[in-house]
């Protein structure tokens, strides 16, 4: 699939405060946004046209604006996030999408982050995790099968979403973490498959025919050498810090 455009926004001063698990430190704001800044000229470099965002008072999660929507080639759904503190993100990424694509919405109780939503061809990934549950994957699927797509919910065991471990790489070839090397689910798609100290390369992005992975994973690398794409490598340490990484930072379509 070939993205034209794709929509980021810019981390805001107090981005420390938003959720986290890991135990890396806490972000250093300056390196953040040239990371940022980066990360923009990378999309845009692949053909993209990107929409920056200014960052939005009082959701230090915002930027990682993939888990407010999912865009698909029809329509654009806009999400109910799995976190209290992040539902609030959500009016203002339906505002930037309302130009682009027609807009549904997600309604409680059901719940959904963009991260656990794989579009691979006409098939949905539904991660089922911390912050999807099982009546937000429901209505997405619905939405999505009234334009013919197809959708599988699948349960995320580990990592906080399902894009933490599994992505579309090209080549009808999935880059997974180890706990789906053999999952039923991912049956009909050749998988590479992560050595677990390298797991957060798991989250590696196909723009336009190019792969951008993180910076620092070389046996992963080596493995997505064998796809024959242009490869570009790009630190995201400090979102890292915050639990997100190439994925959630932008909403590409
Ligand atoms: C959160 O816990 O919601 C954020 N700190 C990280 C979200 C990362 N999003 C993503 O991978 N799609």
């Amino acid at each position: 699939m070939i993205f034209s455009h794709a929509i980021a926004r810019r981390p805001e001063k107090n981005m420390a405060a938003g959720i986290t698990t890991s135990t890396l430190g806490i972000p250093d704001y300056k390196k953040a946004l040239d990371q940022f800044d980066a990360y923009v000229k990378a999309l845009s470099d692949c053909g993209v046209s990107v929409t920056v965002l200014d960052p939005l008072r009082g959701y230090p999660d915002a930027h990682f604006v993939e888990d407010a929507a999912v865009v698909t080639p029809d329509i654009a759904v806009i999400t109910n996030p799995g976190a209290a503190s992040r539902k609030g993100e959500v009016p203002s990424i339906a505002a930037a999408l309302q130009s682009f694509r027609e807009t549904v919405w997600i309604q409680p109780p059901g719940t959904i982050d963009g991260g656990d939503v794989l579009m691979v061809g006409r098939h949905f990934f539904i991660g089922l995790s911390d912050r999807t549950n099982e009546k937000g994957a429901r209505q997405l699927g619905d939405a999505v099968a009234g334009f013919g797509y197809t959708w599988t919910p699948v349960p995320v065991a580990a990592g906080l979403h399902f894009k933490s471990s599994v992505n579309a790489v090209g080549n009808d070839t999935l880059l997974v973490t180890r706990p789906f090397a053999d999952h039923p689910a991912l049956a009909g798609f050749h998988r590479i498959v992560i050595s677990p100290p390298e797991e957060y390369a798991g989250n590696t992005l196909l723009v336009n025919g190019r792969l951008i992975m993180p910076a620092g994973f070389p046996g992963t690398r080596q493995k997505l050498q064998a796809l024959d794409k242009p490869i570009l490598e790009l630190d995201v340490s400090e979102f890292r810090k915050m639990d997100g990484g190439l994925t959630c930072l932008s909403l590409r379509f």
